[in-house]
C-alpha cells in the first residue's frame, strides 16, 4: 500500500478545486503504447516523419496508415483501473460541491469512456476525423475506405483527410488551453499523471499550478522532465497507485 502523505491527503480532502493532467502513461495499461518509453510509440516511428503537417503532406498514406492502426487499438482496449479511478475522484470532489477539470494530452478517449465528466482534450482526439480542404467531418465508412495503397480522400472534395489531433508546429484548440490553463491556476491540488512532461505548452500546466499556490503531485513508474518542481512524487503504476489513493480519501 502505497503511504501518500498527511499534508496531501489533507488538501485533497479540503480541496474546492482540483486539476488532472494526464498523459499517454494513463492508458498504458490498457494496452494504449506510450510515445518515448522503450517500446512506445516514437520508438517505432519517428515523431518527424509522423506527426507534423509536412510529414502528413510529404507522406500521407504513411500517416494515415499510423492513425488507421492507432484507431483500431484505442477502439479494442477498455478503461484501465486508474482511468476508473480519475472518474471516482471527480465523483468525489463534485458531490462535496468542488470542481474538477481532467486536462487530458491523450486522444484515445479512454477517460469518456471510463465515466470522466469534465474533459479538456488538449491535444484532439484520434477518433475524429476530417478534409484539410472543405472541414467536413469524415464518417466511419469514409475511415473504413482506408486501404494501405491508397489515401484517404473526402467524398466531397476529393482532399486529404486528416485527424483532429495536435500535431508539432500546431496551435492547441484555443478554448482547450484557455481553460486548462484556467483550471490550473485556480487548483488547490493538481495531479500530473503519466507524463513525460516534455511537451509544451501541456508540460507548463503543473508548472503553473505550483507557482499558483497549488500542492501539485505527480504520479508516474519514473520521475518525469518536471519531477523536482513538483510538491510529491508517487511512483508505481497509476491502475494501483490511483485507486489506492481513492481508497486512502475514503478511509
Ligand atoms: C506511466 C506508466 C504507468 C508509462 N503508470 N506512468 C516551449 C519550450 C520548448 C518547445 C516548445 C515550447 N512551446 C511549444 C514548443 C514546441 C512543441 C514542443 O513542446 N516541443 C518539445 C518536444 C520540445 N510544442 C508544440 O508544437 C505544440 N504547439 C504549440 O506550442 O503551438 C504554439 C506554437 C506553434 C508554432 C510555433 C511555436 C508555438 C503542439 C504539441 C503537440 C503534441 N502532439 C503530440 C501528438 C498528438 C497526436 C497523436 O497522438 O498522434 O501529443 S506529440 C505526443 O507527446 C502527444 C502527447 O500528448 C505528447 C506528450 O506525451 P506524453 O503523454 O507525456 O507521453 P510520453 O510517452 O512522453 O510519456 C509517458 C509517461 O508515462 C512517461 O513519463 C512514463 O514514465 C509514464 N508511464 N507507464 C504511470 N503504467
Amino acid at each position: 500500500m502505497i503511504a501518500f502523505s498527511e499534508s496531501f491527503i489533507d488538501r485533497l480532502r479540503s480541496a474546492e478545486r482540483v486539476a488532472v493532467l494526464t498523459g499517454a502513461g494513463t492508458s498504458a495499461e490498457s494496452g494504449v503504447p506510450t510515445f518515448r518509453d522503450p517500446g512506445g510509440l516514437w520508438q517505432q516511428f519517428k515523431p518527424e516523419e509522423l506527426a507534423n503537417m509536412d510529414a502528413f503532406l510529404r507522406n500521407p498514406t504513411l500517416v494515415q496508415g499510423w492513425y488507421a492502426h492507432r484507431r483500431e487499438i484505442v477502439e479494442k482496449v477498455m478503461p484501465n483501473p486508474g482511468h476508473l479511478a480519475l472518474a471516482e475522484l471527480e465523483m468525489w470532489i463534485t458531490d462535496r460541491g468542488g470542481s474538477f477539470s481532467l486536462i487530458t494530452q491523450n486522444v484515445d478517449n479512454l477517460h469518456q469512456r471510463a465515466g470522466s465528466r469534465n474533459v479538456i482534450e488538449l491535444h484532439g482526439n484520434l477518433t475524429r476525423n476530417y478534409c484539410v480542404n472543405c472541414g467536413r467531418d469524415a464518417t466511419e465508412e469514409d475511415l473504413a475506405a482506408f486501404s494501405k495503397d491508397g489515401e484517404l480522400r473526402c467524398p466531397k472534395c476529393d482532399d486529404l483527410i486528416r485527424p483532429n489531433v495536435v500535431w508539432f508546429g500546431e496551435m492547441l484548440p484555443p478554448e482547450a488551453i484557455e481553460n486548462a490553463t484556467y483550471a490550473s491556476e485556480k487548483s488547490d491540488v493538481f495531479l500530473s499523471i503519466g507524463t513525460s512532461a516534455v511537451v509544451y505548452p501541456a508540460a507548463g500546466l503543473p508548472l503553473i499550478a505550483r507557482q499558483s499556490g497549488a500542492f501539485v503531485a505527480e504520479f508516474n513508474i519514473e520521475p518525469s522532465a518536471i519531477a523536482s518542481e513538483m510538491s510529491e512524487v508517487i511512483l508505481g503504476p497509476v491502475g494501483e497507485s490511483l485507486p489506492q489513493l481513492i481508497q486512502t480519501l475514503q478511509g
